[in-house]
């Protein structure tokens, strides 16, 4: 059986989004251990059915919430075929920081893009093609709410199953990059469910969870040892994050109050 995953910042159309896929075709359970609420639904294609999960809403996924652990475990250990990464259109770079993040793990990622009648209201203008190409996954607009680009979705989701696209990690400067390595190195024995470039980025970014889940004295000590040589690249992570949205977006979209005004 093949499944889908949606993830998406809260309000940017993701049960919309799940309930045009699916129709009547769902249950609502909980996830185990916690509050959350798990929705899963299904859909035919080609005769064949694929099922649908749709993850709590997130800005993030570190381990902030109930909502990002459920989000982010289950990106990583439920091995979705296809995360379809739901992206507010008029709200384009706050939602690309959880892409981004998708993109660290290694997450086989569609976007849809959704809310572009909204967009087109505003006058934002985003070029699809260039959005797509830089961020080296599918994107396909839609309008949830009118079932709009669903079909088309539906089918590019189901092309992506058969051909994963290529991870292309994102560059954190040459100092981040080579830590890294140094880490993946040293956690190259290690068993963890998740992906180790994924791990590398959280350790560094002083994620506790996760250095207790790897468990490795080794690692442990490179951490410590950088902490010792006052090295903390929490901020210049997330920082990188956001250059590489604003890279995109200077190139993808263009906004009513960005637009070259001409003087006569
Ligand atoms: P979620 O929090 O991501 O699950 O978002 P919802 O699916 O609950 O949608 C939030 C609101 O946006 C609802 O009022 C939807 O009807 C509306 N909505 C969803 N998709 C679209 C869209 O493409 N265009 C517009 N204009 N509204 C939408
Ligand atoms: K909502
Ligand atoms: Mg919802």
């Amino acid at each position: 059986m093949n499944t889908i995953a949606l993830v998406g910042n809260p309000n940017s159309g993701k049960t919309t989004l799940f309930n045009a896929i699916t129709g009547a075709n769902q249950h609502v359970g909980n996830w185990p251990g916690v509050t959350v609420e798990k929705k899963v639904g299904e859909f035919k294609f080609n005769n064949k059915i694929y099922d649908v999960v749709d993850l709590p809403g997130t800005y993030s996924l570190g381990a902030f919430s109930e909502d990002e652990v459920v989000a982010r475990d289950y990106v990583v250990k439920g091995n979705p075929d296809v995360v379809i990464n739901v992206v507010d259109a008029t709200n384009i770079e706050r939602n690309l920081y959880l892409t981004t993040q998708l993109l660290e793990m290694g997450a086989n990622v569609v976007i849809a893009l959704n809310m572009v009648d909204e967009a087109k209201t505003r006058e934002i203008e985003i070029n699809i093609e260039s959005l797509s190409k830089n961020l080296g996954v599918p994107v396909i607009s839609t309008v949830a709410s009118k079932k709009s680009g669903v079909e088309k979705l539906i089918e590019k989701t189901v092309e992506c199953i058969e051909k994963k696209s290529e991870y292309h990690p994102l560059s954190y400067g040459e100092n981040i990059d080579k830590e890294i390595k140094t880490i993946k190195e040293l956690l190259k024995d290690s068993k963890a469910d998740y992906p180790a470039d994924w791990i590398a980025i959280k350790l560094l970014e002083g994620n506790k969870d996760i250095l207790e889940e790897v468990n490795n004295k080794d690692v442990e000590k490179r951490l410590t040892f950088l902490k010792d040589k006052g090295i903390d690249y929490e901020l210049e992570i997330v920082d990188k994050r956001y250059d590489f949205i604003s890279n995109i977006t200077k190139k993808s979209v263009v906004k009513p109050d960005e637009a070259v005004v001409t003087l006569s």
